[in-house]
This record gives C-alpha cells, sequence and structure tokens, in this order.
C-alpha cells in the first residue's frame, strides 16, 4: 500500500470556526453572527466572536502545523473582512486584505501550501439583508464573482482554490432544516420562516452558477500568469443497502448520493442534474440556461471530497413530502439484518465506517472519470470528548484508529482501485467552534482549553498523523528506487 511521492497531507479549518475577533480591523458582521444571536440555534449559546483566537494567533497555528509536519494546510477567508459589506460596490477593507496575504507568505515561508476557501457559509450579513443573499442569483452570482477577483488579486502565492465548501449544507441545513445560517425553514414555529421544498434547490443552483463565474475569472484572468488549480468542495456520505438483497434499497443507494454529490458534481462535470433529482422535484428544480451550461460545465480542475461517515439506505414507497430533499427513502445505522454501521460519536450523524470511504472513492471516480480528488476534510468527533479532564482528551485513541483506518483505506483506493487522489487534509487542526452544536463537539487533533486563554495542546492523533503518511509514502519512494534499479 502507498501513496505517491508528491502526496500533499495536512489539516482544514474554518475562518468563522476559528478566528474570532469578529469586530476587529473593520470586519463585518456575517449570516452567522446574526444567527448566533437567535436563542436557541447554537447548543451552549455560543457563537464565533472568541472562537480559537486564531486571528490573532496566525504565528502560533503555523508554527503548529510545521511542529506536527504539514504539507498542507486548508483555510477559508472570511468574506466580510476583506469587503465588509460584502457587495461590488462596497468598500473594500485593506487590513482584512493584508492579514490574509501576510498568512499566504507565512505558510510558504514554513514550507506549507494554502488551499484557500473563498465560501465556507459565513456570508457577509448586509448581503442577506439587501437582497436575500444567496437566493438572488443575479446579485449573489455578481457579488462573489467581484469577491473571487480581488482575492486571485492580492493574493497571487496561492495556487489551490476552493470556490465553496459544501453547498449542500448552505442549501439544506440553511433553507430547509433551518440549523444552520440564515436558518430558514417552512417550520411555523421556528423563524426565520422560509420554503423548505422551494429555496433550497434555488440556493444550490445559484452557488452553481457562482462557482462557474469565478472559476471563468481564475481561468481567463489569473491562472495563465498564477498557474494555480480551482475547484469545489462538496460532501457526501457512503451508502450501504439496508435489505442487501432489495433491488430498490441498492437503486436508493445510489439515489442518495444523487442527491447529497451529483446535485452539483453532474452539472459541474456533465452539464445537468441527476434524472433522479428532477424525477422527484420537477419544476422545483432550476433549469440551466445555454449560457449558464457554458460556466458551469467543465468548471473543476479537481474534486475537494469532504467525508466522514456511511449509512444504511432503506427505499421508501410513496410520494415523498414536498420538503424531502433525501430521495425518498431512509438513513439508517443498522441494516435488516441487525448488522452497525459504525460506533457512535459526539455527532448524531457521524459513525466510523472506513471501507465506505474507499467505496465512495471508488464511485466518484467511476462516475466523473477519474478526477484528481483532494480530500479536503476527513475526521470525527469522540463520544463525551468535551467532558474529559485535559489528559485524557489528550489521549484520542478513538481518532487515532478513525485516521488510521481512512487513510489506508483510502491508500488502498489509491493504489488498488486506480483512484487518482492526491492531497488530504483532517478536520481539524483545532477544536473549535463547530456550527450549531457549539464548542461541545470537538474536531480536532489539538485541544483547545477555552477556559485558559485558548492554549493549545496536541493530542495523540496529531502527533500520529506524520509517522502515518510517512510510512506509506516512503514505502512508495523505497519502491520507485528499487524498480529503477536494473535486473541483476
Ligand atoms: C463539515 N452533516 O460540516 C464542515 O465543512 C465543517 O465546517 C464542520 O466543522 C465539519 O464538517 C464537522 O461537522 C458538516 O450533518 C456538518 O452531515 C454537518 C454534516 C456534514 C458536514
Amino acid at each position: 500500500m502507498s501513496l505517491p511521492s508528491d502526496f500533499l497531507w495536512g489539516f482544514a479549518t474554518a475562518a468563522y470556526q476559528i478566528e474570532g475577533s469578529t469586530d476587529v480591523d473593520g470586519r463585518g458582521p456575517s449570516i452567522w453572527d446574526t444567527f448566533c444571536a437567535i436563542p436557541g440555534k447554537i447548543a451552549d449559546g455560543s457563537s464565533g466572536v472568541v472562537a480559537c483566537d486564531s486571528y490573532k494567533r496566525t504565528k502560533e497555528d503555523i508554527a503548529l502545523l510545521k511542529e506536527l509536519g504539514a504539507k498542507c494546510y486548508r483555510f477559508s477567508i472570511s468574506w466580510s473582512r476583506v469587503i465588509p459589506l460584502g457587495g461590488r460596490n462596497d468598500p473594500i477593507n485593506q487590513a482584512g486584505i493584508d492579514h490574509y496575504r501576510q498568512f499566504v507568505d507565512d505558510l510558504l515561508e514554513a514550507g506549507i501550501t494554502p488551499f484557500i476557501t473563498l465560501f465556507h457559509w459565513d456570508l457577509p450579513d448586509a448581503l442577506d439583508k439587501r437582497y436575500g443573499g444567496l437566493l438572488n442569483k443575479e446579485e449573489f452570482t455578481a457579488d462573489f464573482e467581484n469577491y473571487a477577483r480581488l482575492m486571485f488579486k492580492s493574493i497571487p502565492k496561492c495556487k489551490h482554490w476552493i470556490t465553496f465548501n459544501e453547498p449542500w449544507c448552505s442549501a439544506i441545513n440553511g433553507y430547509n432544516l433551518g440549523i444552520f445560517a440564515p436558518g430558514h425553514t417552512s417550520d411555523r414555529n421556528k423563524s426565520p420562516v422560509g420554503d423548505s421544498a422551494r429555496e433550497p434547490w434555488i440556493v444550490g443552483h445559484n452557488i452553481l452558477i457562482a462557482h462557474g463565474k469565478a472559476v471563468k475569472v481564475y481561468r481567463e484572468e489569473f491562472k495563465p500568469t498564477q498557474g494555480g488549480e480551482i475547484g469545489i468542495t462538496l460532501n457526501g456520505d457512503a451508502t450501504y443497502p439496508w435489505d442487501p438483497e432489495d433491488p430498490a434499497d441498492i437503486e436508493a443507494c445510489d439515489r442518495k448520493i444523487e442527491f447529497a454529490i451529483s446535485w452539483f458534481a453532474d452539472p459541474i462535470y456533465f452539464g445537468d442534474y441527476p434524472a433522479s433529482m428532477r424525477k422527484q422535484l420537477g419544476e422545483r428544480l432550476p433549469t440551466f440556461t445555454e449560457e449558464e451550461v457554458a460556466l458551469v460545465k467543465g468548471s473543476n480542475d479537481f474534486y475537494g471530497m469532504n467525508h466522514y461517515t456511511a449509512n444504511y439506505i432503506k427505499h421508501r414507497k410513496g410520494t415523498p413530502p414536498e420538503d424531502d430533499f433525501l430521495g425518498n427513502l431512509e438513513t439508517l445505522f443498522y441494516d435488516k439484518n441487525g448488522n452497525c454501521i459504525g460506533p457512535e460519536t459526539q455527532s448524531f450523524w457521524l459513525r466510523p465506517n472506513a471501507q465506505g470511504f474507499r467505496n465512495l472513492l471508488n464511485w466518484l471516480s467511476k462516475r466523473y472519470n477519474y478526477p484528481k480528488i483532494y480530500v479536503t476534510e476527513n475526521g470525527t468527533s469522540l463520544k463525551g470528548e468535551s467532558d474529559l479532564p485535559l489528559e485524557q482528551a489528550l489521549e484520542d485513541d478513538f481518532r487515532c484508529k478513525y485516521f488510521h483506518d481512512y487513510v489506508h483505506a483510502m491508500a488502498k483506493a489509491v493504489e488498488e482501485d486506480g483512484v487518482n487522489v492526491k492531497g488530504y487534509m483532517a478536520w481539524s487542526l483545532l477544536d473549535n467552534f463547530e456550527w450549531a452544536d457549539g464548542y461541545v463537539t470537538r474536531f480536532g487533533v489539538t485541544y483547545v482549553d477555552y477556559k485558559d486563554n485558548c492554549k493549545r495542546y496536541p493530542k495523540k492523533s496529531a502527533r500520529q498523523m506524520k509517522p502515518l503518511f510517512d510510512s506509506l509514502i516512503k514505502k512508495a519512494e523505497v519502491e520507485a528506487a528499487e524498480a529503477a534499479k536494473p535486473a541483476p
């Protein structure tokens, strides 16, 4: 088992989850600042106001990355730091731009390759209030294009750009379930009220167009001189049939992935939405104009894959409710024969199943003709980790096993199945603000002591990463040297 010698590995974070300093250096509010202020939305009533204090500790974070041996680091830019009101006619904030440019310089100086995510959910709040944010195609896509251009121009040394992180989460969690900002949902007992049956599909469409516009700008105006690459990051779980003998469950397994991943990946690789989605959603799913197809089709230089878990899938009969977004099926932790998908974690939706990772890498590679893949997130929470005293929390054997098993499953997919994975970023470098879970759920390989000035303590899993990748990459180098030797 081995990985190519140019394989990049490292860690990932996102601006709102780690930076804090929400009113420092001219930053404008994002929809997450507003959302966190709505009572009941965040489990512990917290917000990203302090988070890991990373805005002020960039040197310390880089030193940590270096100490852990990371070759790359994925982070996101807070749009409202660089354009506080967000729009194309709004003033830019040089202090915000300088911060990220300096950060990239410092990473490169430390020998760490930066991956920048332009949008990890923290839309400038002014754009939501001004015109409905992600729901407004003309305005949102033009403003995102403008913001993306400003970043490409300002940070020419970055060679790996991700337009959007997990548009599925923005659309479904933000506009159907209402558990993420801006919190729209059809549930009349909750506010803000939206339209769960329609808004997510409009938001998804608008994100695809905005992605396409940013990619066009990068390819036409920057790539020729900067020579970098650009893509989108999508999330999706692996699937197994609830009843392995039932063709309807087997079919539902593909449909589940289509509703999660192909919703975005099919337009990007093929130019249109999957047939299964059109069939169920009809006119509620927008259609692409010819001009939009030209923008979106072929717009990935690489596929960014976020992956955490797997589910058993049971098909449902009859007409699904209008607000269904799964594809008329149920997701379960046990199959028909009582097999369990994996052990519990602190996250209700996450149960480790490393074989599923290999299966999904294969599924994606076959459907999209073996694209270059960067795993831009993979990781786990631990049940009850927040209740442990510091010394015990540092012994995160459960997380060590998770990373060991998942990374080995990936290496098998590369070596034995011909899947083209070129990088891997563990989620996350630090325990951080886990969105609606607040600080209760920890995903870090580094413990952050929120009660003691955000002090950082690398856990066992943090130190395991370098030997884990060294063993897989070095072996490849040894094998290559062996192969190069003349036959005796
Ligand atoms: C991803 N789900 O989010 C995000 O990109 C990260 O910011 C986040 O911290 C990480 O995974 C861990 O949660 C997800 O409900 C949030 O299936 C929820 C789900 C999936 C991914």
